[in-house]
């Protein structure tokens, strides 16, 4: 007799649960932990930079998900950020094997926060999670108002959307009605927060919702 044997699940739940192994771990620590998701280019790294520049009371890290290249982490180092880099090599997400990996040989032991830039697309790294206590999702307007019609998983499982690039607004036809009943058919929950990481404008209220999530989830920065 045959008996079939479903590898995906398999190797799907083996890796959640170590993804929940690695949010044990960090919470122990008291380190809050942040999936940072978005399209290649839609400003994660800049995003960062305003966000953690203006966390100045709290200990930051960041672990930088690219395929190829340390360019975003070297950036990050020059600026003071205590900043790690995973390449994946071809893979379109990171996975919590990768993330277990770099936090083994990597010295956290300050509480604070630790943001981890996932490889840039809008398709697989929201499917997998990597140990993160929320999914926070960068957006901009020259990828165009549909966007959360095509890709709808990553805005459905965001707790939060940054929708960058502001100042761009006047220049492309970005359609904000239908981008934000997009979103909200999928996900009627998630703050949106219109920013522009080139110069910093509105980043106000969007770092007062996190330092209020990071107090509402019990860490103690
Ligand atoms: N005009 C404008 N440009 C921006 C803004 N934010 C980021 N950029 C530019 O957009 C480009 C991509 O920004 P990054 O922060 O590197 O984007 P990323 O999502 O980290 O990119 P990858 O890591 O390559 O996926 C850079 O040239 C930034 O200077 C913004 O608010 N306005
Ligand atoms: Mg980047």
């Amino acid at each position: 007799m045959q008996k079939k044997i479903s590898l995906y699940e398999n190797i799907y739940s083996e890796q959640d649960n170590l993804a929940k192994k690695i949010n044990e771990f960090l919470t122990e620590k008291d380190i809050f932990t942040i999936n940072i998701l978005g399209g290649a280019g839609a400003g994660k790294t800049s995003t960062l930079i305003q966000t953690i520049k203006r966390l100045n009371d709290i200990k930051s890290y960041v672990i930088e998900g690219d395929i190829e290249s340390d360019i975003d982490t070297k950036t990050l180092t020059a600026l003071g950020v205590t900043a790690f880099q995973i390449n994946t090599g071809g893979n379109c997400h990171l996975n919590p094997i990768m993330v277990d990996t770099i936090l083994k040989k990597i010295d956290i032991c300050q509480k604070g926060v630790l943001f981890i830039e996932n490889i840039g697309n809008l398709v697989c790294p929201a499917d997998v999670i990597i140990g993160e206590h929320i999914k926070i999702l960068i957006c901009s307007i020259p990828e165009g108002s549909d966007k959360p019609y095509k890709y709808p998983l990553a805005f459905q499982k965001a707790d939060a959307i940054i929708l960058n690039k502001m100042d761009l607004k006047p220049y492309i036809d970005f359609d904000s009605d239908f981008f934000y009943n997009g979103v909200r058919a999928l996900n009627d929950e998630a703050k949106i927060f219109e920013v522009c990481s080139k110069t910093g404008e509105g980043f106000d209220s969007f770092i007062e919702w996190l330092r209020k999530e990071i107090y509402n989830q019990n860490f103690l920065l």
